[in-house]
Protein backbone atom coordinates (compact mmCIF):
# COMPACT_ATOMS: atom_id res chain seq x y z
CA UNK A 1 0.00 0.00 0.00
CA UNK A 2 1.55 3.64 -0.98
CA UNK A 3 0.76 6.08 0.88
CA UNK A 4 -0.50 9.51 -2.47
CA UNK A 5 -0.45 13.12 -0.81
CA UNK A 6 -2.63 15.00 -3.26
CA UNK A 7 -3.40 18.54 -2.24
CA UNK A 8 -5.97 18.81 -4.60
CA UNK A 9 -4.04 20.51 -8.00
CA UNK A 10 -3.58 18.91 -11.42
CA UNK A 11 -3.22 15.69 -12.62
CA UNK A 12 -2.12 12.85 -9.76
CA UNK A 13 -4.39 10.48 -11.46
CA UNK A 14 -1.58 9.71 -13.64
CA UNK A 15 0.87 8.84 -10.36
CA UNK A 16 -2.34 6.75 -8.98
CA UNK A 17 -2.56 5.29 -12.69
CA UNK A 18 1.30 4.28 -13.11
CA UNK A 19 1.82 2.65 -9.43
CA UNK A 20 -1.40 0.82 -10.18
CA UNK A 21 0.10 -0.50 -13.34
CA UNK A 22 2.56 -1.90 -11.38
CA UNK A 23 0.22 -3.79 -8.94
CA UNK A 24 0.11 -2.03 -5.92
CA UNK A 25 -2.46 -0.25 -4.71
CA UNK A 26 -2.70 3.78 -3.55
CA UNK A 27 -4.34 5.89 -0.36
CA UNK A 28 -5.07 8.72 -0.91
CA UNK A 29 -4.02 11.39 2.01
CA UNK A 30 -7.31 13.07 3.44
CA UNK A 31 -5.89 13.89 6.74
CA UNK A 32 -2.27 14.88 8.69
CA UNK A 33 -2.95 11.36 10.29
CA UNK A 34 -3.15 9.39 6.57
CA UNK A 35 0.78 10.82 6.59
CA UNK A 36 1.48 9.55 9.52
CA UNK A 37 0.70 6.52 9.29
CA UNK A 38 2.08 5.52 6.54
CA UNK A 39 4.67 3.04 5.46
CA UNK A 40 5.74 4.93 2.16
CA UNK A 41 4.58 8.30 0.73
CA UNK A 42 4.73 9.46 -2.60
CA UNK A 43 4.26 13.52 -3.09
CA UNK A 44 3.74 14.62 -6.82
CA UNK A 45 3.26 18.38 -6.94
CA UNK A 46 1.71 20.01 -9.48
CA UNK A 47 1.27 23.88 -10.73
CA UNK A 48 2.93 26.88 -8.69
CA UNK A 49 4.81 26.78 -5.95
CA UNK A 50 2.90 29.23 -3.90
CA UNK A 51 -0.37 27.66 -4.30
CA UNK A 52 0.96 24.46 -3.13
CA UNK A 53 2.50 25.66 0.17
CA UNK A 54 -0.97 27.77 0.82
CA UNK A 55 -2.70 24.44 0.36
CA UNK A 56 -0.56 22.17 2.58
CA UNK A 57 -0.88 24.73 5.32
CA UNK A 58 -4.53 25.49 5.17
CA UNK A 59 -4.92 21.31 5.06
CA UNK A 60 -2.42 21.46 8.17
CA UNK A 61 -0.38 18.70 5.78
CA UNK A 62 3.12 20.56 6.79
CA UNK A 63 3.73 19.30 10.33
CA UNK A 64 3.12 15.65 9.55
CA UNK A 65 4.95 15.95 6.67
CA UNK A 66 7.98 17.02 8.21
CA UNK A 67 7.45 13.97 10.80
CA UNK A 68 7.42 11.67 7.81
CA UNK A 69 10.57 13.19 6.44
CA UNK A 70 12.45 13.09 9.64
CA UNK A 71 11.96 9.70 10.40
CA UNK A 72 13.45 8.38 7.31
CA UNK A 73 10.82 5.95 5.89
CA UNK A 74 10.56 5.58 2.15
CA UNK A 75 9.30 9.17 0.53
CA UNK A 76 9.30 9.86 -3.30
CA UNK A 77 8.67 13.92 -4.61
CA UNK A 78 8.15 14.57 -7.97
CA UNK A 79 8.51 18.07 -9.46
CA UNK A 80 7.04 20.10 -7.12
CA UNK A 81 7.06 17.48 -4.93
CA UNK A 82 10.76 17.76 -4.90
CA UNK A 83 11.02 21.84 -4.65
CA UNK A 84 8.51 21.65 -1.84
CA UNK A 85 11.16 20.18 0.32
CA UNK A 86 13.83 23.36 0.22
CA UNK A 87 13.79 26.72 2.19
CA UNK A 88 12.18 28.87 -0.37
CA UNK A 89 11.62 29.69 -4.01
CA UNK A 90 12.04 32.22 -6.36
CA UNK A 91 8.60 31.42 -7.56
CA UNK A 92 7.19 32.79 -4.37
CA UNK A 93 9.46 34.09 -2.24
CA UNK A 94 6.46 35.23 -0.02
CA UNK A 95 5.78 31.53 0.85
CA UNK A 96 8.11 29.12 2.78
CA UNK A 97 9.03 25.74 1.17
CA UNK A 98 9.33 22.76 3.73
CA UNK A 99 13.10 23.56 4.35
CA UNK A 100 13.71 19.77 4.85
CA UNK A 101 16.99 19.96 2.20
CA UNK A 102 18.83 23.61 2.84
CA UNK A 103 18.62 25.39 -0.46
CA UNK A 104 16.25 27.14 -2.35
CA UNK A 105 14.70 27.01 -5.85
CA UNK A 106 15.52 29.26 -8.99
CA UNK A 107 14.36 30.03 -12.32
CA UNK A 108 16.44 29.04 -14.97
CA UNK A 109 17.97 31.89 -16.44
CA UNK A 110 19.55 30.60 -19.93
CA UNK A 111 19.21 31.28 -23.30
CA UNK A 112 16.58 28.16 -24.02
CA UNK A 113 13.05 28.04 -24.19
CA UNK A 114 11.51 28.25 -20.72
CA UNK A 115 9.76 26.04 -19.27
CA UNK A 116 12.15 22.90 -19.99
CA UNK A 117 9.65 20.73 -21.95
CA UNK A 118 10.81 16.96 -22.36
CA UNK A 119 12.76 14.21 -22.63
CA UNK A 120 16.38 14.71 -20.79
CA UNK A 121 18.77 12.55 -19.64
CA UNK A 122 20.80 11.94 -16.45
CA UNK A 123 24.41 12.40 -14.80
CA UNK A 124 24.63 9.46 -12.48
CA UNK A 125 26.05 11.63 -9.17
CA UNK A 126 25.93 8.59 -6.59
CA UNK A 127 24.04 5.19 -6.27
CA UNK A 128 20.36 4.22 -5.42
CA UNK A 129 18.09 1.95 -5.69
CA UNK A 130 15.44 3.42 -7.98
CA UNK A 131 18.05 3.27 -10.61
CA UNK A 132 18.16 -0.59 -10.30
CA UNK A 133 18.45 -2.10 -13.77
CA UNK A 134 18.97 1.44 -15.71
CA UNK A 135 21.60 1.12 -18.34
CA UNK A 136 22.16 5.16 -18.34
CA UNK A 137 21.25 6.64 -21.25
CA UNK A 138 17.34 6.39 -20.50
CA UNK A 139 15.49 9.97 -21.06
CA UNK A 140 12.72 11.07 -18.75
CA UNK A 141 10.63 13.88 -18.90
CA UNK A 142 10.62 16.76 -17.49
CA UNK A 143 8.13 19.93 -17.32
CA UNK A 144 9.45 23.03 -15.40
CA UNK A 145 10.44 26.55 -15.25
CA UNK A 146 12.51 26.52 -11.81
CA UNK A 147 14.90 24.06 -10.41
CA UNK A 148 16.21 23.08 -7.10
CA UNK A 149 20.05 24.54 -5.66
CA UNK A 150 20.94 22.20 -2.94
CA UNK A 151 23.94 23.84 -0.42
CA UNK A 152 25.02 20.37 0.12
CA UNK A 153 26.42 18.70 -2.65
CA UNK A 154 26.03 15.16 -0.71
CA UNK A 155 22.40 14.86 -1.66
CA UNK A 156 22.85 15.59 -5.11
CA UNK A 157 21.42 12.44 -6.32
CA UNK A 158 21.50 13.51 -10.61
CA UNK A 159 22.03 16.34 -12.80
CA UNK A 160 20.81 17.19 -16.15
CA UNK A 161 22.31 20.14 -18.55
CA UNK A 162 19.99 22.62 -20.20
CA UNK A 163 22.21 25.89 -20.92
CA UNK A 164 23.42 24.86 -17.58
CA UNK A 165 23.65 21.73 -15.06
CA UNK A 166 21.28 21.75 -12.69
CA UNK A 167 19.92 19.38 -10.36
CA UNK A 168 17.81 16.79 -11.69
CA UNK A 169 16.98 14.35 -8.55
CA UNK A 170 18.05 14.41 -4.81
CA UNK A 171 18.85 11.55 -2.12
CA UNK A 172 18.68 11.88 1.47
CA UNK A 173 18.63 8.59 3.07
CA UNK A 174 15.27 6.85 1.82
CA UNK A 175 14.19 10.68 0.91
CA UNK A 176 14.52 10.86 -2.89
CA UNK A 177 12.86 13.42 -5.17
CA UNK A 178 13.06 13.53 -9.03
CA UNK A 179 12.36 16.99 -10.96
CA UNK A 180 11.10 14.96 -13.71
CA UNK A 181 8.30 12.63 -13.96
CA UNK A 182 8.59 9.00 -13.42
CA UNK A 183 4.79 8.50 -13.97
CA UNK A 184 5.09 10.53 -17.59
CA UNK A 185 8.57 9.19 -18.40
CA UNK A 186 7.26 5.26 -20.33
CA UNK A 187 9.37 2.49 -19.52
CA UNK A 188 12.36 4.25 -17.64
CA UNK A 189 9.98 5.65 -15.34
CA UNK A 190 7.71 2.85 -14.69
CA UNK A 191 11.29 0.96 -13.41
CA UNK A 192 12.29 4.03 -10.97
CA UNK A 193 8.37 3.83 -9.51
CA UNK A 194 9.23 -0.02 -9.40
CA UNK A 195 12.33 0.26 -7.70
CA UNK A 196 11.07 2.66 -5.41
CA UNK A 197 8.13 0.84 -4.39
CA UNK A 198 10.33 -2.53 -3.75
CA UNK A 199 12.73 -1.05 -1.24
CA UNK A 200 15.02 -4.29 -1.48
CA UNK A 201 16.31 -3.28 -5.30
CA UNK A 202 20.38 -3.00 -5.17
CA UNK A 203 21.67 0.21 -5.77
CA UNK A 204 23.06 1.23 -9.16
CA UNK A 205 25.00 4.01 -10.28
CA UNK A 206 24.69 3.58 -14.23
CA UNK A 207 27.22 4.98 -16.58
CA UNK A 208 25.71 7.19 -19.52
CA UNK A 209 27.38 6.85 -22.95
CA UNK A 210 27.86 10.64 -23.11
CA UNK A 211 29.31 12.96 -20.41
CA UNK A 212 26.18 15.66 -20.92
CA UNK A 213 23.06 15.32 -20.99
CA UNK A 214 20.88 16.42 -24.39
CA UNK A 215 17.09 16.97 -24.47
CA UNK A 216 15.64 15.21 -27.34
CA UNK A 217 12.74 16.62 -30.07
CA UNK A 218 9.75 15.40 -29.36
CA UNK A 219 7.47 13.59 -31.55
CA UNK A 220 3.75 14.07 -30.86
CA UNK A 221 0.99 11.96 -31.85
CA UNK A 222 -2.24 14.16 -32.39
CA UNK A 223 -5.64 12.53 -31.88
CA UNK A 224 -8.53 14.46 -33.64
CA UNK A 225 -11.65 13.55 -31.73
CA UNK A 226 -15.38 13.67 -32.00
CA UNK A 227 -18.95 11.76 -32.51
CA UNK A 228 -19.64 10.45 -36.10
CA UNK A 229 -23.49 10.69 -37.18
CA UNK A 230 -23.80 7.37 -35.87
CA UNK A 231 -23.03 8.49 -31.78
CA UNK A 232 -19.84 6.87 -31.37
CA UNK A 233 -16.42 8.82 -30.53
CA UNK A 234 -13.77 8.48 -33.17
CA UNK A 235 -10.20 9.54 -34.22
CA UNK A 236 -10.74 11.69 -37.31
CA UNK A 237 -8.57 13.37 -39.88
CA UNK A 238 -9.33 15.80 -42.26
CA UNK A 239 -7.27 17.64 -44.75
CA UNK A 240 -7.69 21.19 -44.46
CA UNK A 241 -9.75 20.88 -41.52
CA UNK A 242 -12.73 19.08 -43.38
CA UNK A 243 -13.25 15.87 -41.83
CA UNK A 244 -15.98 14.53 -44.04
CA UNK A 245 -15.76 12.24 -46.38
CA UNK A 246 -18.80 11.53 -48.88
CA UNK A 247 -21.09 12.96 -46.47
CA UNK A 248 -19.38 10.75 -43.35
CA UNK A 249 -17.09 12.05 -40.80
CA UNK A 250 -14.06 9.88 -41.66
CA UNK A 251 -13.49 7.34 -39.04
CA UNK A 252 -9.72 6.64 -38.13
CA UNK A 253 -10.02 4.15 -35.21
CA UNK A 254 -11.21 4.33 -31.19
CA UNK A 255 -8.99 6.97 -29.41
CA UNK A 256 -7.88 4.82 -26.40
CA UNK A 257 -6.34 2.23 -28.74
CA UNK A 258 -4.81 4.26 -31.10
CA UNK A 259 -3.48 6.50 -28.33
CA UNK A 260 -2.07 2.75 -26.59
CA UNK A 261 -0.86 1.44 -30.17
CA UNK A 262 1.27 5.64 -30.43
CA UNK A 263 2.59 4.59 -27.01
CA UNK A 264 3.86 1.58 -27.88
CA UNK A 265 5.47 2.82 -30.99
CA UNK A 266 7.36 5.56 -28.95
CA UNK A 267 5.38 8.55 -29.10
CA UNK A 268 6.73 11.48 -26.78
CA UNK A 269 3.93 12.57 -25.74
CA UNK A 270 -0.11 12.47 -27.06
CA UNK A 271 -2.45 15.22 -28.26
CA UNK A 272 -6.35 14.96 -28.01
CA UNK A 273 -8.36 17.50 -29.88
CA UNK A 274 -12.20 17.66 -29.00
CA UNK A 275 -12.62 19.27 -32.07
CA UNK A 276 -15.91 19.83 -31.62
CA UNK A 277 -15.25 21.31 -28.38
CA UNK A 278 -15.49 24.80 -29.48
CA UNK A 279 -19.53 24.48 -30.36
CA UNK A 280 -20.20 21.97 -27.83
CA UNK A 281 -19.48 22.22 -23.93
CA UNK A 282 -16.37 19.69 -22.81
CA UNK A 283 -18.33 19.02 -19.61
CA UNK A 284 -21.23 17.49 -21.17
CA UNK A 285 -19.09 15.51 -22.91
CA UNK A 286 -18.61 12.62 -20.50
CA UNK A 287 -16.78 10.05 -23.54
CA UNK A 288 -14.13 13.03 -24.20
CA UNK A 289 -13.21 12.52 -20.46
CA UNK A 290 -14.03 8.67 -20.34
CA UNK A 291 -11.77 8.45 -23.19
CA UNK A 292 -8.66 10.37 -21.10
CA UNK A 293 -9.21 8.52 -17.85
CA UNK A 294 -8.82 5.20 -20.18
CA UNK A 295 -5.62 6.40 -21.93
CA UNK A 296 -4.04 7.51 -18.64
CA UNK A 297 -4.35 3.97 -17.52
CA UNK A 298 -2.29 2.74 -20.45
CA UNK A 299 -0.34 5.37 -21.60
CA UNK A 300 2.63 7.12 -19.26
CA UNK A 301 4.09 9.14 -21.59
CA UNK A 302 2.37 13.19 -21.23
CA UNK A 303 -1.69 13.59 -22.45
CA UNK A 304 -2.77 16.86 -24.15
CA UNK A 305 -6.12 17.64 -24.43
CA UNK A 306 -7.68 20.48 -26.43
CA UNK A 307 -11.09 21.98 -27.37
CA UNK A 308 -14.20 23.69 -25.92
CA UNK A 309 -11.81 25.50 -23.05
CA UNK A 310 -13.22 28.52 -22.54
CA UNK A 311 -16.28 30.22 -20.12
CA UNK A 312 -19.37 29.05 -20.39
CA UNK A 313 -23.18 29.45 -19.78
CA UNK A 314 -25.45 25.69 -20.23
CA UNK A 315 -28.83 25.98 -21.32
CA UNK A 316 -30.34 26.77 -18.08
CA UNK A 317 -28.16 30.25 -17.47
CA UNK A 318 -25.49 28.17 -15.13
CA UNK A 319 -22.01 29.64 -15.74
CA UNK A 320 -18.65 27.80 -16.15
CA UNK A 321 -15.34 29.28 -16.46
CA UNK A 322 -12.42 27.89 -18.47
CA UNK A 323 -10.85 27.11 -15.05
CA UNK A 324 -13.81 24.62 -13.94
CA UNK A 325 -13.53 22.87 -17.57
CA UNK A 326 -9.71 22.21 -17.37
CA UNK A 327 -9.80 21.47 -14.26
CA UNK A 328 -12.39 18.30 -15.05
CA UNK A 329 -10.01 17.24 -17.77
CA UNK A 330 -7.09 17.40 -15.46
CA UNK A 331 -8.88 15.17 -13.16
CA UNK A 332 -9.72 12.94 -15.73
CA UNK A 333 -5.62 12.53 -16.81
CA UNK A 334 -4.76 15.57 -18.65
CA UNK A 335 -1.17 16.82 -17.88
CA UNK A 336 -2.11 20.08 -20.31
CA UNK A 337 -4.85 21.47 -21.57
CA UNK A 338 -4.78 23.37 -25.03
CA UNK A 339 -6.49 26.72 -25.88
CA UNK A 340 -7.65 27.38 -29.38
CA UNK A 341 -10.58 29.67 -30.18
CA UNK A 342 -10.62 31.51 -26.38
CA UNK A 343 -7.14 32.66 -27.06
CA UNK A 344 -7.53 34.72 -30.42
CA UNK A 345 -10.25 36.28 -28.90
CA UNK A 346 -8.62 36.78 -25.17
CA UNK A 347 -5.74 38.45 -27.37
CA UNK A 348 -8.19 40.61 -29.33
CA UNK A 349 -9.64 41.92 -25.84
CA UNK A 350 -6.09 42.44 -24.41
CA UNK A 351 -4.89 44.22 -27.73
CA UNK A 352 -7.62 46.53 -27.91
CA UNK A 353 -8.10 47.49 -24.05
CA UNK A 354 -4.08 47.13 -23.45
CA UNK A 355 -4.82 45.38 -19.87
CA UNK A 356 -4.04 42.53 -18.35
CA UNK A 357 -7.68 40.92 -16.51
CA UNK A 358 -5.98 38.39 -14.52
CA UNK A 359 -9.42 36.81 -15.70
CA UNK A 360 -8.74 35.10 -19.28
CA UNK A 361 -8.74 31.61 -19.41
CA UNK A 362 -4.91 31.63 -19.88
CA UNK A 363 -4.14 33.63 -17.04
CA UNK A 364 -6.53 31.50 -14.65
CA UNK A 365 -5.36 28.32 -15.58
CA UNK A 366 -1.46 29.42 -15.20
CA UNK A 367 -2.05 30.58 -12.07
CA UNK A 368 -3.46 27.18 -10.44
CA UNK A 369 -1.57 24.72 -12.69
CA UNK A 370 1.51 26.40 -14.06
CA UNK A 371 2.57 28.21 -17.58
CA UNK A 372 3.82 24.53 -18.73
CA UNK A 373 0.01 23.32 -18.09
CA UNK A 374 -1.34 26.01 -20.44
CA UNK A 375 -0.89 24.91 -24.44
CA UNK A 376 -1.80 27.72 -26.86
CA UNK A 377 -2.93 25.98 -30.02
CA UNK A 378 -2.66 28.42 -33.17
CA UNK A 379 -4.77 27.59 -36.32
CA UNK A 380 -3.52 30.02 -39.26
CA UNK A 381 -3.84 30.13 -42.57
CA UNK A 382 -1.63 32.05 -45.28
CA UNK A 383 -3.26 35.29 -46.35
CA UNK A 384 -0.89 36.83 -49.66
CA UNK A 385 0.46 40.10 -49.90
CA UNK A 386 1.49 42.33 -52.83
CA UNK A 387 3.32 44.27 -50.42
CA UNK A 388 4.98 44.25 -47.10
CA UNK A 389 2.84 47.67 -46.09
CA UNK A 390 -0.42 46.41 -47.10
CA UNK A 391 -1.31 45.36 -43.34
CA UNK A 392 -0.47 46.14 -40.25
CA UNK A 393 0.60 42.70 -38.98
CA UNK A 394 3.83 40.73 -38.84
CA UNK A 395 4.24 39.98 -42.58
CA UNK A 396 6.52 37.83 -43.89
CA UNK A 397 8.90 37.64 -47.17
CA UNK A 398 8.20 34.53 -48.68
CA UNK A 399 10.07 31.59 -50.78
CA UNK A 400 6.48 30.56 -51.88
CA UNK A 401 4.97 33.22 -53.49
CA UNK A 402 0.76 33.35 -54.19
CA UNK A 403 -1.63 32.30 -56.37
CA UNK A 404 -1.04 35.85 -58.13
CA UNK A 405 3.10 35.92 -58.10
CA UNK A 406 2.59 38.02 -54.34
CA UNK A 407 5.71 37.49 -52.40
CA UNK A 408 4.79 38.47 -48.76
CA UNK A 409 2.34 37.29 -46.84
CA UNK A 410 0.67 36.95 -43.09
CA UNK A 411 -0.87 34.47 -41.36
CA UNK A 412 -4.50 34.57 -40.51
CA UNK A 413 -5.69 33.32 -37.08
CA UNK A 414 -8.93 31.54 -37.06
CA UNK A 415 -11.46 30.04 -34.32
CA UNK A 416 -14.41 27.46 -34.46
CA UNK A 417 -11.81 24.87 -36.30
CA UNK A 418 -10.49 27.50 -38.83
CA UNK A 419 -13.95 28.50 -39.98
CA UNK A 420 -13.92 31.97 -38.87
CA UNK A 421 -10.47 34.15 -39.55
CA UNK A 422 -9.94 36.99 -37.55
CA UNK A 423 -7.99 40.35 -38.04
CA UNK A 424 -4.95 39.15 -35.74
CA UNK A 425 -1.91 37.64 -37.27
CA UNK A 426 -0.16 34.21 -35.66
CA UNK A 427 3.12 36.26 -34.70
CA UNK A 428 0.96 38.58 -32.15
CA UNK A 429 -0.91 36.02 -31.16
CA UNK A 430 1.79 33.99 -29.36
CA UNK A 431 3.50 36.60 -28.33
CA UNK A 432 0.26 38.10 -26.31
CA UNK A 433 -0.33 34.48 -25.07
CA UNK A 434 3.52 34.24 -23.54
CA UNK A 435 2.99 37.08 -21.98
CA UNK A 436 -0.34 36.11 -20.25
CA UNK A 437 1.25 33.05 -19.06
CA UNK A 438 1.15 30.02 -21.80
CA UNK A 439 4.22 27.92 -21.77
CA UNK A 440 3.86 26.29 -24.76
CA UNK A 441 2.58 27.03 -28.18
CA UNK A 442 0.60 24.46 -30.75
CA UNK A 443 1.20 25.67 -34.41
CA UNK A 444 -0.93 24.44 -37.13
CA UNK A 445 -1.41 25.49 -40.60
CA UNK A 446 -3.93 25.40 -41.98
CA UNK A 447 -2.85 25.68 -46.11
CA UNK A 448 -0.29 22.47 -45.04
CA UNK A 449 -2.93 20.47 -42.64
CA UNK A 450 -3.59 17.30 -44.40
CA UNK A 451 -1.28 17.95 -47.77
CA UNK A 452 2.32 15.58 -46.62
CA UNK A 453 3.79 18.75 -48.49
CA UNK A 454 6.15 19.61 -44.51
CA UNK A 455 5.57 22.04 -42.45
CA UNK A 456 5.75 25.89 -43.14
CA UNK A 457 9.05 26.74 -42.14
CA UNK A 458 8.56 29.56 -42.51
CA UNK A 459 5.56 30.34 -40.25
CA UNK A 460 7.70 28.02 -37.63
CA UNK A 461 9.90 30.67 -37.92
CA UNK A 462 8.50 33.61 -37.42
CA UNK A 463 6.44 32.37 -34.46
CA UNK A 464 9.75 30.66 -32.44
CA UNK A 465 11.78 33.82 -33.10
CA UNK A 466 8.81 36.13 -31.29
CA UNK A 467 8.57 34.24 -28.48
CA UNK A 468 10.89 31.91 -26.06
CA UNK A 469 8.51 29.31 -24.77
CA UNK A 470 8.87 26.14 -26.72
CA UNK A 471 6.77 25.98 -30.06
CA UNK A 472 5.22 22.31 -31.57
CA UNK A 473 5.60 22.49 -35.10
CA UNK A 474 2.12 20.91 -36.75
CA UNK A 475 0.77 20.39 -39.75
CA UNK A 476 1.75 18.75 -43.06
CA UNK A 477 3.95 15.91 -42.71
CA UNK A 478 4.29 13.27 -45.25
CA UNK A 479 7.65 11.91 -45.01
CA UNK A 480 10.75 11.44 -42.28
CA UNK A 481 12.49 13.65 -44.35
CA UNK A 482 9.75 16.65 -43.19
CA UNK A 483 10.85 15.72 -39.41
CA UNK A 484 14.71 16.32 -40.09
CA UNK A 485 13.51 19.99 -41.95
CA UNK A 486 12.17 21.02 -38.96
CA UNK A 487 14.14 20.39 -36.53
CA UNK A 488 17.27 21.66 -38.76
CA UNK A 489 15.81 24.68 -40.37
CA UNK A 490 13.36 26.01 -37.06
CA UNK A 491 14.07 25.99 -33.42
CA UNK A 492 11.13 23.32 -33.07
CA UNK A 493 11.56 21.40 -30.38
CA UNK A 494 8.78 19.24 -31.43
CA UNK A 495 7.16 17.97 -34.19
CA UNK A 496 3.38 16.90 -34.28
CA UNK A 497 1.75 14.76 -37.27
CA UNK A 498 -1.68 13.07 -37.48
CA UNK A 499 -2.22 11.70 -40.79
CA UNK A 500 0.81 9.38 -41.46
CA UNK A 501 0.83 7.82 -38.61
CA UNK A 502 -3.49 7.11 -38.37
CA UNK A 503 -2.81 5.84 -42.10
CA UNK A 504 -0.05 3.65 -40.97
CA UNK A 505 2.41 5.38 -43.87
CA UNK A 506 4.51 5.89 -41.51
CA UNK A 507 5.11 4.28 -38.10
CA UNK A 508 6.68 6.63 -35.27
CA UNK A 509 9.71 4.16 -34.67
CA UNK A 510 10.86 4.82 -38.46
CA UNK A 511 10.41 8.76 -37.60
CA UNK A 512 12.89 8.28 -34.77
CA UNK A 513 14.96 5.66 -36.91
CA UNK A 514 15.20 8.11 -39.48
CA UNK A 515 16.55 11.00 -36.84
CA UNK A 516 18.37 8.84 -34.36
CA UNK A 517 22.01 9.76 -36.08
CA UNK A 518 20.84 13.22 -36.98
CA UNK A 519 19.42 15.18 -34.02
CA UNK A 520 18.45 13.87 -30.39
CA UNK A 521 15.59 11.83 -29.91
CA UNK A 522 14.39 9.41 -27.28
CA UNK A 523 14.77 5.77 -28.55
O1 LIG B 1 -10.99 26.21 -30.38
O2 LIG B 1 -10.24 25.75 -28.08
O3 LIG B 1 -12.24 24.62 -28.98
O4 LIG B 1 -9.98 24.04 -29.78
C1 LIG B 1 -10.33 23.25 -30.87
C2 LIG B 1 -9.09 22.55 -31.35
O5 LIG B 1 -9.51 21.60 -32.32
C3 LIG B 1 -8.10 23.47 -32.00
O6 LIG B 1 -6.80 23.13 -31.54
C4 LIG B 1 -8.22 23.17 -33.51
O7 LIG B 1 -6.95 23.15 -34.12
C5 LIG B 1 -8.78 21.78 -33.52
N1 LIG B 1 -9.72 21.55 -34.63
C6 LIG B 1 -10.95 22.08 -34.75
N2 LIG B 1 -11.52 21.59 -35.86
C7 LIG B 1 -10.67 20.73 -36.41
C8 LIG B 1 -10.91 19.91 -37.60
O8 LIG B 1 -10.05 19.15 -38.03
N3 LIG B 1 -12.11 20.03 -38.18
N4 LIG B 1 -8.42 20.01 -35.86
C9 LIG B 1 -9.52 20.72 -35.64
C10 LIG B 1 -7.31 20.53 -36.43
C11 LIG B 1 -5.44 19.47 -35.72
C12 LIG B 1 -4.14 19.65 -36.35
C13 LIG B 1 -3.65 18.43 -37.13
C14 LIG B 1 -2.36 18.84 -37.76
C15 LIG B 1 -1.56 17.69 -38.26
N5 LIG B 1 -6.44 19.49 -36.67
O9 LIG B 1 -3.29 19.83 -35.22
O10 LIG B 1 -3.52 17.38 -36.22
O11 LIG B 1 -2.65 19.75 -38.81
O12 LIG B 1 -2.21 17.04 -39.31
P1 LIG B 1 -1.39 16.29 -40.46
O13 LIG B 1 -0.17 15.69 -39.81
O14 LIG B 1 -2.30 15.23 -40.93
O15 LIG B 1 -1.06 17.32 -41.48
P2 LIG B 1 -10.93 25.22 -29.30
Amino acid sequence: MITLLDYGAGNVRSVTNAIESLGETVRIVTSGEDILAADKLVFPGVGAFGNMMRILQEKRFIEPLMTFLDSNRPFLGICLGLQALFEHSEEAPEVDGLGFIAGSVKRFAVDRSVPHIGWNGLNFKQASRVFHDLFGDEKFYFVHSYHVVADDPSVILTTTNYGCEFISSIQKGNIIATQFHPEKSGRAGLMILKNFLETTAAPNCPVPSSAHTTLAKRIIACLDVRSNDQGDLVVTKGDQYDVREDGDVRNLGKPVELAQRYYTDGADEITFLNITGFRDFPLEDMPMLEVLKQTSEKVFVPLTIGGGIRDYSDKDGRRYDALAVAAEYFRSGADKVSIGSDAVLIAEAYLQSGRLTGQSSIETISRVYGNQAVVVSIDPRRVYLKSADDVDHAVIETTIPGPNGERYCWYQCTISGGREGRDLDAVTLARVCEKLGAGEILLNCIDRDGTNLGFDIELINAVTSAVSIPVIASSGAGRVEHFHEVFTATRAESALAAGIFHRREIPIAEVKEYLACKVEVRR
